[in-house]
C-alpha cells in the first residue's frame, strides 16, 4: 500500500494542486492541531460544499485516502497524518502545506512531532522508545488481517508442519511433553519404560492389539495393569473405546502429523485440573455487589466463566478416566469495610459448583497494615508487586500446588498474573475486558493532565507489559484486536502511541501474534432466554416487576408512565459518563415521534444523588435531573436508580419484550456489552452503539441495529422509525426479536466457551514447551520495563494515610 499510497499522492498533488492546496488551507484555518478521522472528513465535506462542484470534482480522487485518514496533526506549515489504508496496518505520512511536498515517514518521526505540540519545547532529542518488534521478530506471524484472533488454529498448523518436518525431533518432543504429565503427585499418561520414539511406537501397537480384545465398554482399572506394564499411565481415557481413540489419534500424529489430529489430540491430554482467575479490583462477590464503584460487568463474566469452565474440566476429567476434582479459585482483593459485600471474608465457596472458591487478599500499606478501604481502580497501582507475592504464598497452600493455569483479567489482573505466571512458570491467559486507552480520547497525549486522577501512566505501562509476557490472550470480539476497516482496534491502539514526556510506544504490542483469540463471553442461560419459553417464565415477579415500572412513588424512583399501553424502551447500565444515560435522555426528550411512541425505562445509578461516592457518578445524577426538567419528562420516563438481582434483570428483560418493546444501549463506547446479549437473548429488538463490541454482535438491521452516539438526533429517528414501522407491521419487530436471539444462541453461549479455552490452554501449553517460548529476552526486557518505569510510576500513586 505504501507504494500506492505515494503514486496516487504524487498523482493527485500534480493533477489538483490548486484544490489539494485549497483543502490544506481549510484545515490550517481551523486552528487546530489533531484532528481525528471524523474531523477529517467532516471538514472535507464541508469545504466541498463551501467551494462547489468543480473543487469537488478534484478532490474526488483523493476521497480514498481521507477516509483512511485516522488523524492528522497540525503545525503549519506541516501537516502529518496517520493512515490506515487496511485493518491494522499504517503509514505515516508527512505534507508540507505551501510546497505541496510529501514525503512518507517513521511512527517514531510521527510521535515526536505530536509529542512537539503538546509540550512546545521542540523535537526532543532523546526521548524512550518503547519497540517489542525486534524481540519478536522470530516469531511466527498471522499474515492476512482476517486471520487475527484465530491464533490457535495458526498455531496449531505451525506446529504440525514443524513436527513433520523434523519428525524425529518433533516425536520427541511429543514424547517429552506425555512423560512429564502428573497430577496430585502421580504419574500420567507415559511412564520411564517408553524412553524413546521407537519404544512409544511399538507400546502403541502391542497395546492396540491388547484392548482389540476387550469390550470397547470395559473400564480403565480393569487393564490398567497391562497398560503399566505397556508404559501407559492413566488419562488415556475412561474406557476402551476411548483409550484406543486417544491412542491412535496419536500413532497417526507420529506417522504423519496433521494439524485436525494434533489440535484434537492435544485437547485430549489431562493438563489443566486447577486453574486460578485473577481480579483484584472493584468489590467481587456473589451478591449486593454489582452497582458498587469498579464493579459490573467484569465480576459476572467470572462467575459465568467459572461454572462453565468447572463443568468442562470435570467432564474433561471423568472422559480421560481421572478420578480428580477440578479445582478453581477467583483471587481478589479483601476489604475489610466492605459495605454490607462479602469482600471482608477470606474464602467464599461459589454457589451452584463443587470446588471453586474466591480467595481474597488484602493489600497492605508500606508497613505491612492491611488497608481497610475501597480503592479505585485507577490508584491501586502501588500494591499490586505486594499483592502478587502474598497472592503467591496463600494461594498455592489453598490448591496444595502451583495451577495449571493463570487467568488475568483487567489490567490490575493482567499484571498479576503476569508477576505469578513468571514466579510460577504457568502458563498466562490475559482478558481485558476493556482497555482504558480507548474509551477516553487523548488519554495518552494528554496523560500528564489526567494523571493526578487516572494514573493512565501506570496503567497503559501495565498493560504493555502484560500482554507482552501473556502466553495466549482471548478477546470478546474481533474489534477488540483489530477493529474493523473504519474503526482501531482496543489492542491496536497499544502498537504506536505516546505519552510525552515519558516514553514513546513504537511497536508495543503486534495485533498479527497467533497469542490472540476470540472466545466470546454469553448470557447466562438459566437466567437469560427467550420471553417465549413460558415454561421457565418467572410469573411470580411480574407483580413487582409491573410496580417497579408502573408503580407511583417509591425509594430511590423518579417519574410516573401515564400512557401505559406505549412500548417500553429500555437501558440498564451502571451511571458512568461513558455509559451515556444522559446522553439518551436528552435524545428521548428532543424526539417527538420517540416521546409519541414509547416509554423510557432507565435503570441506572441513584436517584438520590447523595447515595453516591463516586464523584462522576454524582455529576451524571445532577444532569439526569436537569434534562428530565428541561425537557419535562416525568410522565413518560421512569428511572429507576436501585440495582436489581440477576432473575428480576433477567424476567424484566422478557416483561418488556412481551410488551413489544426493545432495549438500548446508548454507551459512548463499550468494550463488550454483556447486557446487549442478555436483551437480545431475552427477544428483545436491541439498539447499541456502533463504537466497540456491540458493533460486531449486532448485524444490523438483522439481529439488532447500530446507533452512534455521536449522532444523537439520527439514532433517535432509527428508533422512532423502528416503532412507527412495529405499529403498521407487527412481524417487523418479531423479525429482529428472532434475529437477536439465534445470534446469541449461535455465537454467545459459555458451553462454546469452555471447550474453547479448555483446547486454547493445551495448545499453548504445549507450545510453550515445545517451542521453550519462554521469551526470554522479551521477559528481561519486561523486567527492565516494569523495574524502572512501572514501579518509580506506581511509587508515586498517592496512598492514604
Ligand atoms: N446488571 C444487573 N443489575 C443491574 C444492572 C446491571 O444485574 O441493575 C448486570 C447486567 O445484567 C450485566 C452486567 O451487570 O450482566 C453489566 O455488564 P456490561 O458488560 O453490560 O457492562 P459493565 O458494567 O461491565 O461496563
Ligand atoms: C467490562 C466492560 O466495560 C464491558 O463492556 C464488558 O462487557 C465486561 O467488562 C465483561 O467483559
Amino acid at each position: 500500500m505504501g507504494v500506492n499510497l505515494i503514486q496516487l499522492f504524487e498523482a493527485l498533488i500534480k493533477e489538483n494542486r490548486d484544490s489539494i492546496y485549497l483543502l490544506l488551507r481549510h484545515y490550517l484555518s481551523l486552528n487546530r492541531s489533531f484532528l481525528l478521522q471524523s474531523s477529517v472528513w467532516d471538514e472535507y465535506q464541508k469545504l466541498i460544499q463551501k467551494e462547489g462542484t468543480e473543487t469537488a470534482a478534484a478532490l474526488k480522487p483523493l476521497e480514498s485516502i481521507l477516509a483512511r485518514v485516522q488523524e492528522a496533526v497540525i503545525n503549519p506549515p506541516w501537516i502529518y497524518l496517520a493512515i490506515r489504508p487496511e485493518i491494522a496496518r499504517w503509514t505515516y505520512v508527512r505534507l508540507h502545506t505551501e510546497k505541496l511536498h510529501y514525503k512518507e515517514t517513521s511512527v517514531s518521526e510521527f510521535l515526536a512531532f505530536k509529542e512537539n505540540l503538546v509540550t512546545g519545547d521542540g523535537h526532543q532529542k532523546w526521548a524512550l522508545e518503547v519497540d517489542l518488534a525486534p524481540f519478536n521478530r522470530d516469531f511466527p506471524k498471522l499474515i492476512e488481517s482476517r486471520s487475527i484472533g484465530n491464533g490457535v488454529e495458526y498455531l496449531n498448523r505451525r506446529l504440525s508442519s514443524q513436527i513433520f518436518q523434523d519428525l524425529e525431533q518433533g516425536s520427541k518432543s511429543l514424547l517429552d511433553f506425555l512423560r512429564m504429565h502428573q497430577a496430585r503427585g502421580v504419574q500420567l499418561m507415559l511412564n520411564e519404560r517408553l524412553t524413546n520414539i521407537t519404544s512409544l511406537r511399538d507400546a502403541l501397537r502391542q497395546a492396540d492389539k491388547y484392548l482389540e480384545k476387550k469390550e470397547p465398554e470395559t473400564r480403565w482399572p480393569e487393564v490398567s495393569r497391562a497398560m503399566h506394564y505397556l508404559g501407559f499411565e492413566p488419562g488415556w481415557g475412561d474406557h476402551v473405546a476411548r483409550i484406543k481413540d486417544t491412542m491412535n489419534l496419536l500413532s497417526d500424529i507420529l506417522e504423519a502429523p496433521e494439524p485436525a489430529n494434533l489440535s484434537r489430540f492435544l485437547g485430549l491430554m489431562p493438563m489443566i485440573f486447577s486453574l486460578v482467575v485473577l481480579s483484584p479490583h472493584g468489590f467481587f462477590g456473589q451478591a449486593n455487589v454489582l452497582g458498587m464503584p469498579d464493579t459490573g460487568g467484569q465480576v459476572v463474566y467470572i462467575l459465568d466463566q467459572v461454572h462453565a469452565l468447572e463443568k468442562e474440566m470435570r467432564c474433561r476429567l471423568e472422559q480421560q478416566g481421572l478420578n480428580i476434582e477440578p479445582q478453581i479459585l477467583v483471587v481478589t482483593r479483601l476489604i475489610p469495610e466492605s459495605q454490607g459485600t462479602t469482600a471482608h471474608e477470606r474464602i467464599e465457596h461459589i454457589e451452584g459448583t463443587q470446588n471453586s472458591r474466591i480467595l481474597r487478599v488484602p493489600f497492605r500499606s508500606k508497613n505491612g497494615e492491611i488497608i481497610p478501604q475501597w480503592i479505585s481502580r485507577f490508584k491501586i497501582w502501588p500494591y499490586l508487586e505486594d499483592f502478587a507475592a502474598e497472592v503467591e504464598r496463600e494461594m498455592l497452600a489453598e490448591l496444595g500446588n502451583r495451577p495449571d493455569l493463570i487467568i488475568g483479567n483487567y489490567s490490575d489482573g493482567n499484571l498479576v498474573a503476569t508477576l505469578l505466571s513468571n514466579s510460577l512458570k504457568v502458563t498466562q491467559c490475559n482478558i481485558a475486558h476493556a482497555l482504558e486507552k480507548s474509551k477516553y480520547l487523548y488519554s495518552d497525549l494528554y496523560w500528564k493532565d489526567n494523571d493526578p486522577e487516572y494514573h493512565f501512566s501506570c496503567q497503559f505501562t501495565a498493560d504493555l507489559i502484560a500482554m507482552n509476557s501473556a502466553d495466549f490472550i482471548i478477546t470478546s470480539t474481533y474489534q477488540e484486536i483489530a477493529g474493523n476497516k473504519s474503526s482501531v482496534g482496543q489492542y491496536e491502539s497499544y502498537n504506536a502511541f505516546t505519552m510525552p514526556g515519558l516514553y514513546r510506544v513504537v511497536n508495543g504490542i503486534e495485533v498479527f501474534d497467533p497469542k490472540f483469540n476470540i472466545v466470546s463471553p454469553g448470557a447466562d442461560a438459566e437466567i437469560y432466554f427467550p420471553y417465549t419459553q413460558t415454561e421457565n417464565r418467572l410469573q411470580a415477579l411480574h407483580g413487582e416487576i409491573d410496580d417497579l415500572i408502573f408503580g407511583g412513588e417509591r425509594d430511590n424512583a423518579r417519574g410516573h408512565l401515564q400512557e401505559k399501553d406505549r412500548p417500553l424502551l429500555f437501558t440498564m447500565a451502571r451511571m458512568d459518563k461513558v455509559k451515556n444515560i444522559t446522553g439518551l435522555v436528552d435524545w428521548y426528550g428532543r424526539n417527538e415521534r420517540l416521546r409519541e411512541n414509547t416509554n423510557l425505562l432507565v435503570i441506572a445509578g441513584h436517584v438520590d444523588q447523595s447515595f453516591s461516592t463516586d464523584q462522576e457518578e454524582r455529576e451524571q445524577i445532577a444532569y439526569m435531573h436537569e434534562l428530565m426538567n428541561q425537557h419535562d419528562l416525568d410522565n413518560q420516563i421512569r428511572w429507576i436508580g436501585t440495582y436489581l438481582d440477576k432473575k428480576l434483570s433477567g424476567e424484566l428483560y422478557r416483561f418488556v419484550a412481551d410488551y413489544r418493546g426493545a432495549f438500548i444501549q446508548p454507551a459512548l463506547f463499550e468494550a463488550f456489552g454483556i447486557t446487549v446479549i442478555e436483551a437480545m437473548v431475552s427477544g428483545l429488538p436491541t439498539f447499541a452503539t456502533c463504537y466497540g463490541g456491540p458493533s460486531e454482535v449486532i448485524c444490523d438491521g438483522q439481529s439488532g441495529f447500530h446507533i452512534d452516539p455521536n449522532h444523537g438526533d439520527k439514532a433517535s429517528s432509527i428508533i422512532a422509525d423502528f416503532f412507527e414501522r412495529c405499529t403498521h407491521e407487527p412481524e417487523y419487530w418479531k423479525v429482529i426479536s428472532e434475529g437477536g436471539i439465534r445470534r446469541v444462541q449461535e455465537k454467545y453461549t459459555w458451553k462454546h466457551y469452555a471447550e474453547r479455552m479448555m483446547t486454547l490452554s493445551r495448545i499453548y501449553g504445549f507450545w510453550k514447551y515445545v517451542t521453550n517460548l519462554q521469551r526470554d529476552e522479551t521477559n528481561r526486557y519486561l523486567e527492565m520495563f516494569y523495574g524502572l518505569q512501572f514501579r518509580p510510576l506506581a511509587e508515586k500513586v498517592p496512598q492514604p494515610d
